[in-house]
Formats: C-alpha cells, sequence, structure tokens
C-alpha cells in the first residue's frame, strides 16, 4: 500500500489521531500538503461517500469520518496557507441554511486565506438574514456560500436575494460552491462566479484584487 492509499484507509476507517500522526509524518517527510489532500483525503471522502450513497454506511460512520478529515485538514493548514501579512481583503464564508456539511467550506476558507484575504467563517446552517448582517459588520469584499445538498442550493439564491434586498448586492462579489452546484445554476441565480473546487475558489477569489 503506498502512503497516500494508507492516508486514505486511516481517513476511511475514521481514525484521527493516527491519521494526523500520519499526515504529519508525510508534510515532515516532503510530501506537498496539496498532493496529500488530492491524492489522498479527497479521494477517501469520496469512497466514503459512495459507501454511504449505497447504504453500506450510516450518518454516525460518516460523522466519524468527517472528524477525522477536519483533524486532517487542520494539520495541513499552515502549509496550505501561506504565512499571511496585511490581508488584501476580507471574504465572508458559510454553508447556507438547513445544511450542515462543512469539509469542503473549511477546504475552501483555508485556500482563500492561503492567497492573503482574511476569511471570516460564519459556519454552517447559516440563514440568509445572517450573511446580510455580517455584511453590515464586516464590510466584505466576498460573500462565499457552499451548500452540499440539492434540497439546500436554493438558499444560495435566497441569500443573494436578501442581499438585494437589503441594498448590499453591489457591493460583494458572490461566489457560490458545493457539489451539486453548477455554472449554469450560478448563472440562474446570479451569483458572480461558481467554482468547482477550493483551489479554483481561492485563484478567483484573489482574481478580484488583481
Ligand atoms: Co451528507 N450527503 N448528508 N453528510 N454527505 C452528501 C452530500 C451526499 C451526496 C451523500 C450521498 O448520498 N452520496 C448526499 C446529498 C444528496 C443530494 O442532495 N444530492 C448527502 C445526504 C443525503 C445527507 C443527509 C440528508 C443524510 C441523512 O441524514 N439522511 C444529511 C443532511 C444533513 C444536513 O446537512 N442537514 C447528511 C449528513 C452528513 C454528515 C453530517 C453525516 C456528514 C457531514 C459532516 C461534516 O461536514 N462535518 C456528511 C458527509 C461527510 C457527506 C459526504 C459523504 C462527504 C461530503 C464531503 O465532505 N466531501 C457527501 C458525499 C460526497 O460528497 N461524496 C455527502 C469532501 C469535501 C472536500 O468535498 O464538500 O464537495 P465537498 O467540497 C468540495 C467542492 O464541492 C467545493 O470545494 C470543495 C473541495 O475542493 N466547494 C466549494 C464546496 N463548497 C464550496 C463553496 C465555494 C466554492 C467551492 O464557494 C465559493
Amino acid at each position: 500500500m503506498n502512503k497516500f492509499d494508507e492516508i486514505s484507509e486511516l481517513l476511511q476507517r475514521g481514525k484521527p489521531r493516527d491519521l494526523s500522526a500520519l499526515v504529519q509524518a508525510e508534510l515532515a517527510e516532503g510530501t506537498a500538503a496539496n498532493d496529500i489532500l488530492i491524492r489522498a483525503l479527497i479521494p477517501g471522502m469520496s469512497a466514503v461517500g459512495e459507501r454511504f450513497k449505497k447504504n453500506e454506511i450510516f450518518v454516525p460512520e460518516v460523522l466519524i469520518t468527517a472528524r477525522a478529515m477536519n483533524a486532517a485538514l487542520n494539520v495541513l493548514k499552515p502549509a496550505l496557507a501561506q504565512a499571511g501579512v496585511e490581508p488584501i481583503g476580507t471574504a465572508l464564508i458559510c454553508t447556507v441554511k438547513g445544511d450542515l456539511h462543512d469539509i469542503g467550506k473549511n477546504l475552501v476558507k483555508m485556500m482563500i486565506e492561503g492567497t492573503g484575504i482574511r476569511v471570516i467563517d460564519l459556519g454552517v446552517d447559516c440563514p440568509p438574514e445572517r450573511v446580510v448582517e455580517a455584511v453590515k459588520e464586516h464590510k466584505p469584499d466576498i460573500v462565499c456560500l457552499s451548500a452540499l445538498l440539492t434540497t439546500t442550493m436554493v438558499y444560495q439564491k435566497e441569500t443573494i436575494d436578501a442581499l438585494k434586498a437589503a441594498g448590499l448586492r453591489d457591493s460583494v462579489k458572490v461566489m457560490v460552491g458545493g457539489a451539486p452546484v453548477t455554472q449554469a445554476f450560478a448563472d440562474e441565480i446570479g451569483a458572480d462566479a461558481y467554482t468547482p473546487d477550493a483551489a479554483t475558489a481561492a485563484e478567483k477569489a484573489r482574481s478580484y484584487f488583481d
């Protein structure tokens, strides 16, 4: 078994301590954080998703894996985020109302922080009104909305509509993403950008300051 398979295996078995130790050891040996992410952790989560879909595993097992994934992401965080100097701008990020998935959001947050943008994280299950309040309070340049469920994507639209109703829509760029989200959906709801993954989201966010 190669090192990436080993990391993926520990993730799928939901072993946060062993997983964090192995990820740390790989970083110390010079393996790139991005390789660990793309060749081990993300495929591991996809495998868990497949087994969840086929009813081979259930919510408690997926939660345990999610905890292990977040532990591994915390180990990768310093390597993914470059040491920041003065932030070039501010972004708000959240998972929309009704949606508790936070791994993708956390990853997008880390990668955007890595470009020198300060990120304020409103967490999960974030209703449109809370985003509006936070935009008033923090005056961000960008609002990032994550949705993992077909039933919660609609709150990306509702959040954009709430920003419009509050007269704040033109003060921010709205970026949307998450597994069920597409470019067509983003266009339909009037988002400024759709990006399929965290690295592209970070690139796009950075491009607003070029
Ligand atoms: Co849930 N779940 N889940 N789940 N879960 C999915 C999403 C699902 C596809 C599984 C499946 O059936 N195969 C399915 C959704 C079906 C659908 O709507 N199309 C599903 C379901 C049905 C559910 C429940 C309804 C199950 C139930 O209770 N019966 C329930 C809903 C709870 C709720 O939110 N209200 C539920 C619960 C859970 C757990 C709590 C157990 C757990 C989440 C724990 C946590 O996040 N802390 C969980 C998990 C872990 C998953 C899977 C297995 C993995 C998601 C994940 O973290 N992927 C997922 C199956 C899958 O995705 N294969 C599944 C890894 C992560 C790195 O990828 O989040 O896609 P992702 O993020 C990517 C991109 O999408 C993008 O960048 C990231 C990385 O490059 N991106 C953005 C994400 N957000 C972005 C924002 C941006 C830009 C890019 O903005 C700028």
